[in-house]
């Protein structure tokens, strides 16, 4: 368990920063500011699905302190905040596996329903 909530804190910034890293590549990958590269892209899918699983435990009571871009409405709706992180690791994981394939356009659609959940999600929960 986390000693400071700044830790948590630092935690899932972390993660967040990491997923960023990691899905921001493949978007641009895929809008075709640098060469597509299959091994790549699957290892950043593979990436996100692992990272999605993380930020969430950061979020603890008490951890809405502070100047952070998380708004303190996470705390007061904590089961949809975690359903929304639910999904994204479902969609991630989804999306992991198309990445396996040939198949371009799924990989697309898949990482386009991936995304939804980082602007759905940051467009309630995440100051701008
Ligand atoms: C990214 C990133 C986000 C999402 C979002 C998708 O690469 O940093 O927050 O994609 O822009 O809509």
């Amino acid at each position: 368990n986390f000693k400071e909530t700044d830790d948590a804190i630092h935690y899932r910034q972390s993660a967040f920063s990491m997923l960023a890293y990691n899905f921001g590549d493949m978007g641009a990958m895929l809008k075709g500011k640098k060469p597509f590269d299959a091994q790549v892209f699957s290892l950043r899918a593979e990436n996100v699905a692992a990272l999605s699983k993380l930020p969430l435990e950061g979020f603890i009571a008490g951890s809405d302190k502070g100047e952070t871009g998380a708004l303190p409405k996470i705390w007061a709706e904590k089961s949809d905040f975690d359903a929304k992180m639910k999904q994204l690791q479902e969609d991630s994981a989804a999306l992991a596996i198309a990445s396996k394939s040939d198949d371009r356009k799924a990989l697309k659609q898949a990482f386009m329903k991936t995304a939804k959940n980082c602007k759905g999600c940051h467009d309630v929960y995440k100051k701008d």
